[in-house]
């Protein structure tokens, strides 16, 4: 008896053991970290990849095919290099059996576009690609110190101190996975420190760790860049000046260059932040832009290397912040060396949720400008936030300049369509760090997809864009519950609601925000709450949110017509006086370019002050909407990204609310109207919100 009862206890104690193991097991199964990115396959299918030439990026190119093929088993793939006029460099033909091109990188990208569209199950026919620029290029702003400018998804993944320099298996280890994301995208180079440099980085052990970075990117097509301090002649190389037309300083910099190029053949070349914001220039040598960019240019140019020159320059004393980079960089057109890029923000101030396109795109003719965007969401709510940026870039690069008449877009003046120059590129402030998930978000890294996408092919169009990504990133056999999932139920119920609320995210995170063409209505805490009312004394006031809105009792925006600021004039006609009136002013851009009465009647109808509320509270129904889109696909997800993405939508639910209450609140106490009675009231008190830390109160 005693010995059944022993037996029996043991039994049921194996049989709870299994039972937790086994449902352990079934959560390991399902969980999803986010570390692979896009580039999730199944079990791979045995392949003969053929490819005559062989060198470390064509045998990746043989790695990924080998790695992702889901086609027939033992089916034969040529990976070949040919002549094809069709081709530019990194350009690629897909056929049924391979990939042609004239380049090793080209083949590599072609092998990556070849198994996304095995994925998808299209039958290639002849497929050629080319990219819109030559250079694609991600800004990392990482500090030596590890630490990121405006980064949300944990430290740098490159430094972690100058003490620190060694290079692990496992630093080598994410790098390569880092550079195989890249190439799956088209990704081309990477800077690899803040724009706000250090001279450090110049220092010789510092660029040995540069040189171990690009040893592991290289075999994926990916070239190493450097932003650099104007003043590392003084602080490195100790001496008197860093002026550029110095002989010294010349010959220091071609030195520091040589040294660089020993390490690293194909270094790619520098970026510089010049006269901003503080750091250095050549302007305080009483040189201009064009002197600076050129000295570098000159020394880089015997191994290839170009300057990215930034043109993000304001002046504390000037009117309006956003005319002096036009008014900086114009007249300097035709005065840089041709390995010198300007790269300017896709806006005139800097990187608001919605912002007309910078001036300087479709001003110059003989001097490359290339799009610096921001793929790190800083004014767009950090990696809290679910913001799909392609739709902002989107609408940057297809706005009109009429540099040379009509259909001259922002992406046809900086892809040489109309001025062909020696080089071209586009630049991404990225958003990745050492979060398991790279980018702190799931949804964040479709920023970095569609950033990649739209720098390989300027013209796609955001939900294309959306679709690929969703439907590599998102697998059906991932989704957690047993509930039966096929692909029209899969289609229905996830991937188009999904789909949707990427594409409404951006325009929502803008109406809570800051809509019809607010901008920099931020606190001072991390440029994430509102804060309108912001305007301490002693404080740039084109560092205050006041000097934005310029809201007073008659109305509210930042008068840019010809009888203000005249920053309209900085665009080409008809344009020019299209956003000179405040009637055929797009809408969306009203209070950017105009100071606005409160009873302005706008299209809808509406006065300006109940159009303003009207949008505050739709961008938060949306952002309650975008729960209930994520709630209900809960059954077709893993639990990992699934909680994750809610426990974010639900505080971004309460972010929204933030901004609109206080936005609205404090706008209200000169507009004096009513905030519609049909609208929902405010829940927040303006004197609570002025004195609280809007960053943190919804931390949890
Ligand atoms: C601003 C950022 C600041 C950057 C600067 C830049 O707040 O951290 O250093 O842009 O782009 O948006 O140089």
């Amino acid at each position: 008896m005693k010995n059944t009862h022993v037996l029996f206890s043991s039994l049921l104690r194996l049989l709870i053991v299994l039972i937790f193991t086994f449902s352990l097991g079934m959560g390991a199964a399902n969980a999803v970290n986010g570390h692979e990115l896009w580039l999730t396959t199944g079990p791979s299918r045995p392949v003969k990849v053929v490819c005559a030439t062989v060198t470390p990026i064509t045998q990746t190119a043989v790695n990924v095919v080998k790695e992702g093929w889901q086609g027939a088993p033992g089916a034969t793939f040529t990976l070949k290099l040919v002549r094809d006029n069709a081709l530019k460099d990194d350009g690629y033909r897909l056929t049924p059996s391979g990939v042609d091109a004239t380049t090793e990188k080209g083949l590599l990208y072609g092998a990556f576009d070849w198994l996304r569209r095995q994925q998808e199950n299209e039958d290639i026919k002849d497929v050629v690609s080319n990219p819109s620029y030559q250079l694609r290029l991600l800004n990392h702003w990482d500090n030596l110190n590890g630490t990121i400018e405006r980064g949300y998804a944990g430290l740098s993944i490159f430094w972690r101190g100058k003490n620190d320099l060694a290079v692990t298996e496992k630093d080598k280890e994410l790098w390569r996975a880092y550079a195989r994301a890249n190439a799956s995208i088209g990704i081309n180079g990477t800077v690899l420190n803040n724009v706000n440099a250090s001279a450090d980085m110049l220092s010789p052990e510092v660029l040995k760790r540069m040189a171990a970075i690009a040893t592991e990117v290289r075999p994926y097509g990916m070239k190493v860049y450097l932003s650099i301090n104007f003043s590392s002649p003084v602080l490195l190389g100790k001496l008197k000046t860093s002026d550029p037309l110095d002989k010294d300083v010349i010959s220091w910099w071609n030195a520091k260059v040589k040294e660089i190029y020993q390490l690293v053949p194909d270094f790619g070349g520098f970026l510089v932040k010049a006269n901003s914001e503080g750091q250095p220039g050549p302007q305080d040598f009483g040189r201009t832009h064009a002197d600076g960019a050129n000295m570098l240019a000159d020394a880089l140019k015997p191994y290839k290397g170009v300057v990215m020159w930034r043109a993000f320059v304001y002046q504390p004393n000037e009117k309006d912040r956003a005319k002096q980079a036009y008014l900086e960089f114009v007249p300097l057109d035709g005065q840089f060396r041709d390995n010198v890029i300007i790269q300017a923000k896709n806006g005139p101030v800097d990187f608001q949720p919605r912002e007309p396109f910078s001036p300087l795109f479709g001003a110059m003719e003989k001097t490359s400008v290339m799009a610096e965007l921001q793929i790190t969401q800083e004014y767009l709510g950090h990696s809290y936030q679910l913001a799909f940026l392609a739709p902002m870039w989107e609408e940057c690069l297809q706005s009109d300049t009429y540099q040379a008449g009509p259909g001259s877009t922002v992406a046809k003046c900086t892809d040489g369509s109309i001025h062909k120059l020696t080089y071209s590129a586009i630049s991404g402030v990225s958003n990745i760090g050492l979060d398991m998930n790279w980018c702190g978000h799931t949804f964040a890294q479709s920023n970095w997809y569609a950033f990649g996408r739209l720098a390989w092919d300027n013209n796609l169009k955001s939900e294309s864009i959306a679709r690929e990504w969703l439907s590599r990133t998102f697998k059906m056999d991932q989704a957690e519950s047993h509930i039966a999932i096929n692909a029209t139920t899969w289609k229905a119920n996830f991937v188009e609601p999904v789909i949707k609320m990427m594409l409404d995210s951006r325009e929502a995170v803008v109406n809570y925000m800051m809509p019809l063409g607010l901008h920099h209505q931020f606190s001072n805490y991390e440029h994430y709450g509102p804060g309108p009312w912001y305007a301490p004394r002693g404080v740039r006031v084109d560092w205050t949110p006041p000097y934005y809105h310029k809201a007073d009792s008659l109305g509210i925006g930042f008068d840019r017509s010809s009888k203000g600021s005249n920053a309209v004039s900085q665009y080409h006609e008809p344009l020019s006086s299209q956003l000179d009136n405040v009637q055929t002013c797009p809408e969306n851009l009203l209070l950017w370019f105009h100071h606005v009465s409160w009873d302005y009647r706008m299209k809808s109808g509406r006065t300006l002050w109940n159009e303003l509320c009207y949008k505050y509270d739709s961008g938060l129904q949306d952002a309650r909407r975008f729960q209930k889109v994520w709630d209900k696909i809960q059954p077709y997800v893993d639990a990992e990204r699934f909680t994750e993405v809610q426990r974010k939508l639900r505080r971004q639910m309460r972010d929204a609310q933030v901004f609109k209450d206080g936005c609205l609140l404090y706008y209200q106490t000169f507009s004096k109207r009513p905030i519609p009675y049909e609208l929902e009231r405010p829940i927040y008190n303006l004197d609570y919100l002025m004195k609280a830390n809007t960053y943190k109160m919804n931390d949890n």
